[in-house]
């Protein structure tokens, strides 16, 4: 098994004291260099919650890493509480990244911000429900330091219509200057989950701007993709499978 380290420090936002949870995978070793992956819960749940008896993510994650089927890597269950889901992306630069990077081995080689943005492509943001609309928020805000977004059974709430919430995601990746090979969001929900409404129709307004997104499940192909699993609802129980 891998294990779960609990780490403290302090959010930009009040200078509030906050905690996250750190999966170092079985044999972690600082000598090698890891993917990181920062993975938020969703509504009335905390930083504890993926790594409780009710999730068990540690344990898909020490299974999928037994099995081959991914590489060993860090997995950091933070939470917006200490800040709010919108405003999160500032702690998660300012605070969160500095804190686990400089202190566990990822591909930054310092925690400056030139060397986070440097090692983009091994970092990775997703989240559930509320976690997902800050994954949304920090797609928008965060994209020069984090290449990989997995928003899951939740919309985006920057903007009001889906074309609104679709142009203001383009005009964020615009704006950096990113070409369609350079992020990558992999979006999923259930058929019967209560977000299904709200992030259907936006990933359809976001697929008109074929300039920006590629829709593919192969990442060697495209840059975006929408999982729709068929009777499932608005549970972790099936959202770590999307996972
Ligand atoms: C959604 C985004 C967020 C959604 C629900 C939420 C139903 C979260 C709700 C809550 O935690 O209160 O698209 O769809």
């Amino acid at each position: 098994a891998g294990k779960v380290v609990k780490e403290y420090y302090t959010s930009c936002h009040g200078g509030k004291q906050t905690s996250a949870n750190v999966y170092l995978p079985y044999g972690y070793d600082e000598n090698q260099k890891y993917n990181i992956f920062y993975l938020m819960h969703g509504g009335g749940e905390n930083q504890d919650t993926l790594f409780s008896n009710d999730v068990n993510l540690h344990k898909i994650l020490d299974h999928m890493i037994m099995n081959g089927d991914i590489e060993p890597m860090i997995v950091v269950t933070p939470t917006f509480y200490s800040s709010n889901e919108g405003d999160f992306w500032q702690e998660l630069l300012q605070n969160l990244i500095p804190h686990v990077e400089g202190k566990y081995s990822t591909y930054a080689e310092s925690t400056s911000a030139e060397d986070i943005k440097a090692s983009r492509y091994h970092r990775a943001f997703g989240g559930f429900s509320m976690g997902s609309v800050c994954t949304w928020h920090t797609l928008i805000n965060a994209i020069d330091y984090i290449a990989y977004f997995m928003p899951l059974s939740g919309d985006s709430w920057v903007g009001n219509s889906n074309d609104e919430k679709a142009q203001n995601i383009v005009n964020a990746i615009k704006k950096a200057g990113y070409a369609p090979d350079e992020y990558f969001i992999f979006c999923a929900t259930g058929s019967e989950d209560i977000a299904y409404p709200n992030i259907a129709p936006q990933v359809e307004a976001m697929k008109k701007h074929t300039d920006t997104f590629i829709y593919s499940s192969d990442l060697s192909e495209g840059n975006f993709y929408f999982l729709v699993a068929p009777g499932k609802t608005h549970w972790w129980g099936y959202v770590v499978h999307y996972v």
